[in-house]
């Protein structure tokens, strides 16, 4: 770890107030120590797959039973993940600062499994599934957990055609409430980008929008990213590490009732 890491660490817990409002955006890396393969990393799920024969609406309706194979393999894994200190931190926050926001770019909803109030899903949740064809009987999105999917793919319950998964993929937009909400919260005190390579937009610009608000911005990431050279405080490590550091030194400055 950088030889600033403590000093930083310190830094960054002195931020943590109830009267500041505080924005937190996640990626993979935070679901690493989970066992939740990253995208791009030496192990991504993206070494095997490209993204464009996967997660696109063009992959969708070239082999829909392909892209579904994808989606069921990677929610039986993730039901078989926990959440883990990384999750654990943020979802305590989320209780103690009223408010924090917090923003996801993962699909597998463990902020929400270790208790993470308001979770703003950015790219959707592999829970939801959609219709394929938008058709109006059918609810915009529903849930199903269903391990493995029985007849993959799956079926829309109102049209009887093919339902997607309910996340968003490459070329398409960012469900309009949601963008709306996490543009907001980019007006904040602090902003704090955790295990994202900072490389899909728009979600990768966010930090530079919280900072022309005028926030403090921090990074926790294992790795340099196209934000570490941004933010105000850049702390290199596991997530899963580095947040209970945080959140220690947070306690330890807290004044005694
Ligand atoms: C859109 C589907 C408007 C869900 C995913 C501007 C500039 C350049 C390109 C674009 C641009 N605007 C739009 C684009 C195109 C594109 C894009 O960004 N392309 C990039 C890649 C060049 N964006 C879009 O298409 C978006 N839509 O902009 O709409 C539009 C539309 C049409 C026409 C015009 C405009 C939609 C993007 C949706 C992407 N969806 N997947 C799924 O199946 O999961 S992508 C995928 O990447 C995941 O969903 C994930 O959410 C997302 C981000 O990945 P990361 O979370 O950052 O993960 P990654 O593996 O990359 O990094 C992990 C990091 O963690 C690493 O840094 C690693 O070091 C670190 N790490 C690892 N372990 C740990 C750790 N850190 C801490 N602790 C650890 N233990
Ligand atoms: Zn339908």
């Amino acid at each position: 770890m950088p030889e600033n890491h403590d000093s930083n660490v310190t830094r960054l817990a002195e931020q943590l107030r109830s009267d500041r409002r505080i924005t937190v955006l996640t990626g993979a890396g935070v679901s690493a120590a989970s066992g939740i393969p990253t995208f791009r990393g030496p192990d991504g799920l993206w070494r095997t797959h490209r993204p464009e024969e996967l997660a696109t609406a063009e992959a969708f309706e070239r082999d829909p039973a392909l892209v579904w194979d994808w989606y069921d393999w990677r929610r039986q894994l993730v039901a078989a993940c926990l959440p883990n200190e990384a999750h654990a931190v943020l979802a305590d926050w989320s209780h103690r600062f009223p408010r924090l926001r917090l923003i996801t770019q993962n699909v597998d909803g463990l902020h929400e499994r270790a208790g993470t109030r308001d979770v703003l899903r950015f790219h959707g949740s592999i829970w939801e599934l959609r219709c394929w064809n938008r058709c109006a009987a059918a609810p915009k999105r529903w849930i199903d957990r269903t391990i493995p999917l029985p007849a993959p793919p799956p079926r829309c319950p109102a049209c009887d055609g093919l339902a997607r998964p309910g996340v968003v993929w490459f070329g398409e937009v960012i469900e309009s409430d949601v963008l709306d909400r996490s543009l907001a919260a980019t007006d904040c005190d602090l902003f704090l980008t955790i295990g994202t390579s900072s490389t899909v937009h728009p979600a990768a610009a966010l930090v530079q929008r919280s900072r022309a608000h005028g926030a403090l911005t921090a990074e926790i990431n294992l790795d340099a990213t196209p934000a570490s050279s941004l933010v105000d405080i850049a702390l290199r490590g596991p997530a899963e590490q580095v947040l209970p550091a945080v959140e220690e030194a947070r306690a330890a400055g807290e004044p005694s009732a």
